[in-house]
């Protein structure tokens, strides 16, 4: 097995700084806490950190509105901390990989702030400047140059008096999306990314990557009910995605002497694509987060509930393995920084949360690909309560809120349990380090308030504990460390139509594994032939004969 593909048989911890661990008591977690808690990290078993923006930001998206690519935000620390905890990583035989958000800048900028001078000024065409639609007057509703809606709210397009002319931001308006269809933006983007790779990183994720390159004509998209354009067709996945990605390749990745781990992050990105993008032969990239099944509980509006079943679950993830079972590399993910917790959200946390943590853990990282943990997942940790509207801090969520209630004339009851169930700040509230005041995550007043539960939720009480979710987390990881199977084999499904219980079969040629999950809050009986002579490795608590499944009951057999 070449070195080139140590990433196959990684695990990767997202940190999102801001609510890991804060040293200095300003309530926001920063570098040294990380640095503080490498070996919490590393004692899982985790073999790559990817790290959320800590750059200089006016922090409008929580640093992925990015003003100097080159710097560390004061309130995360320096440089110099930076350097230290890319040592610190290095010296625990781990990797880390920095979040790479390059579809957009912050307006704050000075690419940006130079660019939005004047027409002839040296970055003047850094960003997507287009005139007010043919006869009206700029400035005034309906002027704009198409009907696109931004993804946090209102008008993708803001208006510019300096210059007579609006920029697209396909976020918020202090997230300007850079012009990459400018060779000078590309060489910048490379260069900047050299220069971190120099400085000792393993790698990117790379923020909606798959946005770059719009198509040139700007279209008008089919109307959605905010009245707004839905402008994904036409940047998604643009003419020149593939060729600016494999520029990137063959400048940055293919002129270093060590692999650079790549993950594009990839909204509405198909299976045909991802096997384009991740072909080792022909792609341009090691793996995409893909969102097939983190769009399964919406009606495509992230805020309107559509309840999602297991076998909606076992369709979405078999069509993944499928299509890149020959060529190309799955992620694994059910959290990140702008999903809720899976054991809230596809588990449950109430009567089974321990068992249903830890199944879905299972079936997650038994899959073939590369798995990921985000901070607080190894814990189990849960939704927030969200008691009122002024408990929400993200800028998505608020947004949301607004256009709700005053736009499409919403009940605010109705919109506050949207936004409880699925809002990004569910991933947001401060890691459990310890059951004590606001759990050990700062001695200060926190950014965000703890979670009333993490008197028992915590690492303190979890880390040594042979039965706590983070112990099995590390058993997990520890399997597929010790096993090819885990990593090289096939992936063959089982019970396809089964309605609760998640079976397959992981096959190489050093052997086969069964891995069985009834992922309900039911008991379930199967008939398996293959569970004949099946030797058990790892359960959450295998408590009945085999063929009999508890609620949540997960396994991983050894098949002769
Ligand atoms: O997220 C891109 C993205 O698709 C999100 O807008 C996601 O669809 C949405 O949050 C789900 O409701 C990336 C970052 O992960 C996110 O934190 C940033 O806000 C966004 O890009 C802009 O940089
Ligand atoms: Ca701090």
């Amino acid at each position: 097995r070449p070195d080139s593909d140590w990433w196959k048989s990684a695990v990767v911890y997202q940190v999102y700084p801001r609510s890991f661990a804060d040293s200095n008591g300003d309530g926001i977690g920063d570098l040294r806490g990380i640095i503080e808690h490498l070996d919490h990290i590393q004692l899982l078993g985790i073999d790559v950190v990817w790290l959320s923006p800590v750059y200089r930001s006016p922090q409008d998206d929580n640093g992925y509105d990015i003003s100097d690519y080159q710097d560390v935000d004061p309130v995360f620390g320096t440089l110099a901390d930076l350097d230290e905890l890319v040592t610190g990583i290095h010296l625990r035989g781990m990797r880390i990989i920095l979040d790479l958000v390059v579809n957009h800048t912050s307006d704050e900028h000075a690419w940006f702030q130079d660019s939005r001078t004047s027409r002839t000024s040296a970055h003047a065409d850094w960003y997507v400047w287009r005139d007010p639609r043919p006869g009206t007057t700029g400035g005034t509703p309906g002027a704009e140059p198409n009907n696109w809606g931004a993804f946090f709210g209102g008008s993708a397009w803001e208006w510019e008096p300096a210059r007579g002319q609006y920029y697209l931001h396909l976020f918020s308006k202090k997230q300007p999306d850079l012009n990459w269809d400018n060779d000078v933006v590309r060489a910048a983007v490379y260069g900047m990314m050299t220069s971190w790779l120099d400085r000792g990183v393993d790698g990117f994720r790379m923020d909606v990557i798959n946005f770059i390159s719009k198509d040139p004509g700007f279209p008008d998209g089919a109307v959605l009910a905010n009245g707004y354009g839905d402008g994904t067709p036409f940047f998604s996945y643009g003419p020149h995605i593939h060729d600016y990605l494999a520029e990137m390749k063959s400048t940055v990745f293919d002129t270093r002497p060590t692999t650079v781990f790549t993950v594009g992050e990839m909204p509405t990105v198909t299976p045909e694509q991802a096997a384009r993008f991740t072909d080792a032969r022909t792609g341009q990239l090691n793996m995409v987060f893909q969102f097939e099944h983190v769009d399964l509980d919406h009606d495509g509006v992230k805020w309107n509930h559509r309840p999602a079943t297991v076998l909606d679950l076992k369709r979405s993830f078999g069509r993944w393995q499928e299509a890149l079972a020959e060529h190309g590399w799955n992620s694994l993910y059910w959290s990140n920084h702008d999903q809720p917790r899976v054991v809230s959200r596809w588990g449950n946390d109430r009567e089974y949360w321990y068992e249903s943590a830890t199944a879905l853990a299972t079936v997650l990282h038994l899959h073939r690909g590369t798995p990921y943990v985000y901070q607080g997942e190894e814990l189990g940790m849960t939704n927030g309560t969200f008691a009122t509207l002024d408990e929400f801090r993200d800028i998505e969520s608020l947004n949301y809120y607004d256009v709700a209630t005053n736009t499409l004339g919403l009940a605010p009851d109705d919109v506050l349990t949207g936004m409880r169930r699925i809002s990004r700040d569910n991933a947001r509230l401060p890691v459990h380090w310890d059951g004590g005041a606001h759990a050990g995550f700062t001695t200060g007043e926190p950014w965000m308030p703890v979670h009333s539960n993490h008197t028992w939720l915590n690492a303190a009480a979890q880390v040594g504990d042979p039965n706590s979710v983070y112990t099995f987390y590390r058993r997990l990881i520890g399997l597929r460390h010790s096993s090819r199977i885990v990593v090289d084999g096939t992936f063959t499904m089982l019970l396809a139509d089964h309605p609760t219980v998640y079976a397959f079969i992981r096959e190489s040629i050093d052997g086969r594994l069964l891995v069985v999950a009834n992922l309900s809050d039911e008991p379930a009986s199967v008939e398996l032939d293959e569970l004949d002579g099946a030797e058990l490795l790892l359960a959450n608590h295998a408590r009945t004969p085999a063929g009999r499944f508890d609620p949540w009951d997960a396994r991983v057999y050894r098949l002769p």
